[in-house]
Formats: structure tokens, sequence, C-alpha cells
């Protein structure tokens, strides 16, 4: 008779670090969820904040943000991210005295490149110590859409994941208007990163 052999057979093992993939496996989806999760209720919040600083915008000026300094201010652009751009240079004016945003320097960035003329810089009293033209990113590193309703319908050129895509104000299903009627909409694409006009994982004010 052969001594029965001690610890474990291989079949053993292998079960076992079956057991350890399949939860790491799990563990891991875990965490990518939670921090997908973590990334929307960021963006919610951020928008939340854009929007009510465009409303006290609004207040002071009779007006929205438009949706392109390249139409508002006949100033020639390269029409990327536009809306984006417009919203964060008009909620940088102190032109009344006050501000209309506290930017998070993590979100802000400029993909594009591009300036601001240095007489809008002025006039605006802008709050950053160059004449970048910024974008704010959501927490995936995307620009959010910025529209004025009187540019709902329009198309606008956006960056997504770096490649300039083409979206459109988003529509509801409920009323076949457009969301925000009278406001204007801001949205993030969301955790895929792809503009859905505000639908599929997109993240929206509305
Ligand atoms: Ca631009
Ligand atoms: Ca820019
Ligand atoms: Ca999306």
């Amino acid at each position: 008779m052969r001594n029965k052999q001690s610890g474990f057979t291989l079949v053993e093992l292998l079960v076992v670090i079956a057991i350890i993939g399949v939860l790491a496996g799990m563990g891991s989806q875990m965490m990518g969820f939670s921090i997908r999760k973590g990334g929307i209720s960021a963006a919610e919040s951020e928008i939340q904040r854009l929007t009510l600083g465009v409303e006290s915008f609004q207040l002071d000026y009779g007006d929205y943000p438009p949706s392109s300094m390249e139409d508002e201010y006949e100033v020639t652009g390269n029409r990327l991210d536009s809306g984006n751009e417009s919203m964060v240079a008009h909620l940088a004016s102190r032109a009344r005295g006050r501000s209309y945003f506290e930017f998070k320097e993590e979100y802000l960035d400029n993909l594009d490149s591009d300036i601001l003329a240095n007489d809008m810089v002025e006039q605006m009293s802008w709050v950053f110590g160059d004449n970048q033209l910024r974008e704010y990113l959501d927490p995936w590193g995307n620009p959010y859409v910025y529209i004025h309703n009187r540019d709902y319908g329009r198309e606008f050129s956006v960056s997504q994941e770096g490649v300039p895509v083409m979206v459109i104000s988003g529509t509801s299903t409920k009323t076949a208007t457009f969301h925000e009627p009278i406001r204007f909409q801001i949205w993030s694409a969301g955790p895929d990163g792809i503009h859905e006009n505000g639908k599929g994982d997109d993240v929206s004010q509305w």
C-alpha cells in the first residue's frame, strides 16, 4: 500500500487557481463599476454647477452665453468645441465684478490649443492669466457640450477622444421637442466617451 500523499493534488490546485481567478475577475469588475459610478456622479454634480453658473450669468446679462464665440463676435476660430469654450469664457468673465463659476483646475484644459484675441480677453475681464481658450472637461477627459436654445437643431463640431465629431441638440421622446426648450443644453459623452446627443450613457442636465 502506498502512503496517502499529503498536500494538494494537481486537480485540487487547479480548482483553487480557477476560484481565485473568478474572484479576482469579479473584484476588478466591481471596481470598474464603482469607478464608472463615481465618474457619473462627478459629471452630474459638475453639470449642475455649470447650469447654476450659466443661469446666474443670464441674470446679469439677460441672455445665456452664445453657442459659439466665432459667430457671436465674428472672430476667426477653429470651430471645435466652440460651445464649451464660449461657456468657459463667459463664466470666466468678471466684467460685472462677480464670478459665475469656480473652475476646478483638474477639469480645465485647452485640447485644441486655440487662443482668445487679446482685445476679447480685456473686454471679458478674463480671470485666467493668459489667453488660452480653455474647455471644461468631464471626468473622462472629454469637453462637455454646451448649446444655447437659439441654436437647437444646428450641428456643432466637438472633440470625442481627440477626434472631431458632429453633435446636435438632444430631443425628448416624451415631447418630441428639444430638451430644455427655453434654456440651454449641457451634456457629457459619458463613460464610453461617445457623444449620443444626450442619449445612451451620456450625462445631461435633463
Ligand atoms: Ca476651439
Ligand atoms: Ca480650446
Ligand atoms: Ca455616450
